[in-house]
């Protein structure tokens, strides 16, 4: 982490004449924001936060003194601490997360939509008077390496020391960035009240015109640390669309073969299709002097190099992940980065007072997510949406190259999904244009990472449905238009791990062993295997999967890679079904490129 020298100011909120003389910062635009705020919510203090260690630790303490936080047992998971959440305040909340563009058709169908100036009374209406009582945070961040050009910055203002010790984890938060608002003079505006955490006074908004963001009533993770989802997705890519980039949902992975050569590849699944798994993979014992670099594990920004490279970095400096199933096995650098230094939310906890949760497989939980005595007829111990936070420098595979200004080139991009059958083990598109199709057209079962229904296939383009800023449709006008920008763009694949047989069993083995597809995958784009071209793209023959070692028969690898016409025609209908519902603003092309496929499929 990088180091601040400045220590925490700590100053009493007085009256407005108060702030209107006080310059914590010497930028008007931040200091008379900040000033309306504080007017507005009526906090009893403002901090304004440094990013330092010590200060940190004093968000600890005190969340320890409130009960925001429980110690765990500090022998074996050293600076580990537990937050319980409001039972009723778990996961995303996408019915309640708007994007109140000027015009409605400006959000799409993708979104929820209210005029602004509507948005903003209700909002306002909300956080009148809500910090009484409470400490104002004023956490300046910035999202990218410090310093970088494709970095952007925000300041998070928040009534939640849980935000203010998490945004420490997961953004390079504090004094430096501070300076560099100061000196750019530009900042996303992120405004958060965990308020009654009353889920019928609760809303996510977003102003993607005025870059700014308004959350009241939630402190979970996706809706209250904001530099995350709300500012790295949803204002991001509508700022990426008015730029040149491209801000996506996400892992960048560098994966390093036995002669040193290393490819980066960025990768998009919906929410828990293992994102964090295949960011932090371990090559399995078969793949010796294999490396597995991580860069992120849930959002990359992209942006063409004057060489026409792609080149991605992550914006985020922590991880925030999902923590049943994680184990030696699945995920060793995750289990072994969450062993100190972590923020536990919704886990249960063993009788030594150690975290504990489903698949962990070690320890018995004796009391579950909300602090309960445990039986097993509780169902879950650990909320299967229970989630840590760790800085990323804890991954023992973090590549150094996450802290390089000019990011990493991007070889190539793979999306993915979590579907029982239909889509092959992994495929790749024939050009950009039928990749930016294969990304539209990402469908996934839904899983415990949002409200609603689990296990309900819905279509997740580019994994981007509950994070795209602005209409799809130009969305997907906007990355098409990188086809004429460049002749170096990755190649673009789908994935899918999930496949099972007709016994419901997984057919292809996962996680560590998912190297060999990436290998399938880089050996593609360096030119140094064939395959054979389907309708729906590139398929690898039988033979170029390295199974050896495995058990995985040749019988199972041609389940996994079988492409079923009569299904896959099925499919493109439902495809275009969905592609219609964007009506006239649905790129030409991307219809061009479904015709095509759903004739060579009839
Ligand atoms: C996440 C998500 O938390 O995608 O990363 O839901
Ligand atoms: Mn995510």
């Amino acid at each position: 982490m990088e180091s601040f020298s400045k220590v925490a100011i700590l100053r009493p909120y007085q009256s407005s004449t108060f702030y209107a003389g006080s310059m914590t910062t010497r930028l008007k635009a931040l200091s008379n924001w900040v000033n309306d705020i504080a007017e507005l919510t009526k906090p009893d203090q403002i901090h304004w936060c440094t990013g330092t260690s010590e200060e940190y630790d004093t968000f600890v303490q005190e969340m320890l003194g409130g009960g925001d936080l429980l110690e765990l047992n500090q022998d074996n998971y050293p600076d580990c601490y537990l937050h319980r959440s409001d039972p009723k305040d778990v996961a995303r909340v996408e019915h309640l997360t708007y994007v109140c563009s000027e015009n409605e058709i400006d959000s799409g169908p993708n979104n929820n939509w209210m005029p602004p100036t509507k948005a903003k009374e209700m909002m306002m209406g909300f956080f009148s008077g809500c910090m009484q009582g409470r400490t104002m945070y004023v956490i300046p961040y910035c999202m990218g390496p410090m310093g970088s050009s494709y970095s952007r910055y925000g300041v998070e203002i928040t009534d939640s020391t849980y935000v203010a010790a998490n945004m420490y984890l997961m953004t390079r938060m504090g004094n430096e960035a501070l300076s560099n608002i100061e000196e750019t003079g530009s900042f996303i505006k992120g405004l958060h009240s965990i308020g009654e955490l009353d889920p019928d006074r609760r809303y996510i908004m977003h102003f993607p015109e005025e870059l700014s963001i308004m959350s009241y009533g939630s402190g979970y993770g996706g809706n209250a640390l904001l530099g995350k989802k709300c500012h790295a997705l949803r204002i991001a890519s509508y700022q990426a669309q008015t730029e040149g980039w491209l801000a996506e949902h996400m892992l960048i992975v560098g994966i390093e073969n036995p002669e040193g050569e290393i490819h980066y590849l960025a990768c998009a699944f919906p929410s828990q299709c293992g994102k964090t798994n295949l960011a932090m993979l371990i090559p399995p014992e078969s793949h010796k002097g294999w490396k597995v670099w991580t860069l992120g594990d849930d959002i990359a920004w992209m942006h063409l190099d004057n060489e026409g490279q792609l080149r991605a970095i992550n914006p985020e400096a922590g991880l925030f992940g999902v923590v049943p199933g994680t184990n030696r096995k699945t995920n060793p650098n995750a289990y072994d980065a969450i062993s100190s230094k972590t923020i536990f939310t919704n886990v249960a906890v063993t009788a030594d007072n150690e975290p504990w949760w489903e698949d962990k497989e070690t320890g018995q939980p004796v009391t579950d997510w909300q602090g309960r005595p445990y039986t097993s007829e509780n169902g879950d111990a650990a909320h299967p949406n229970s989630r840590f936070t760790v800085s990323a420098q804890n991954n023992p595979g973090y590549s150094s190259l996450a802290e390089a200004a000019e990011g990493v080139p991007i070889t190539a991009l793979v999306f993915g999904g979590r579907r029982r059958g239909l889509a092959p083990l992994v495929y790749q598109a024939k050009d950009w244009a039928h990749g930016v199709l294969v990304g539209a057209s990402v469908a996934s079962e839904t899983t415990a990472a949002a409200t609603g229904e689990v296990g309900i296939v819905r279509r997740d383009p580019m994994a981007m449905k509950p994070f795209c800023g602005y209409n799809f449709a130009d969305y997907w006008e906007h990355w098409l238009s990188f086809e004429k920008r460049s002749e170096k763009l990755p190649k673009i694949f789908h994935v899918n791990w999930f496949r099972r047989d007709k016994n419901d069993r997984f057919l292809w083995p996962g996680f560590g062993e998912n190297l060999r597809v990436l290998r399938w995958i880089i050996d593609r784009c360096e030119g140094r295997v064939e395959a054979d071209s389907l309708p729906i793209g590139f398929l690898p023959k039988v033979e170029s999967i390295d199974v050896s070692g495995l058990d995985v028969s040749p019988d199972v690898l041609a389940q996994l890679l079988a492409v079923d016409t009569k299904e896959w025609h099925e499919e493109m209908l439902q495809i275009g079904e969905y592609l219609e519902s964007y009506g006239d603003r649905l790129p030409e092309r991307l219809k061009t490129e479904h015709q095509t496929i759903l004739e060579a499929l009839t």
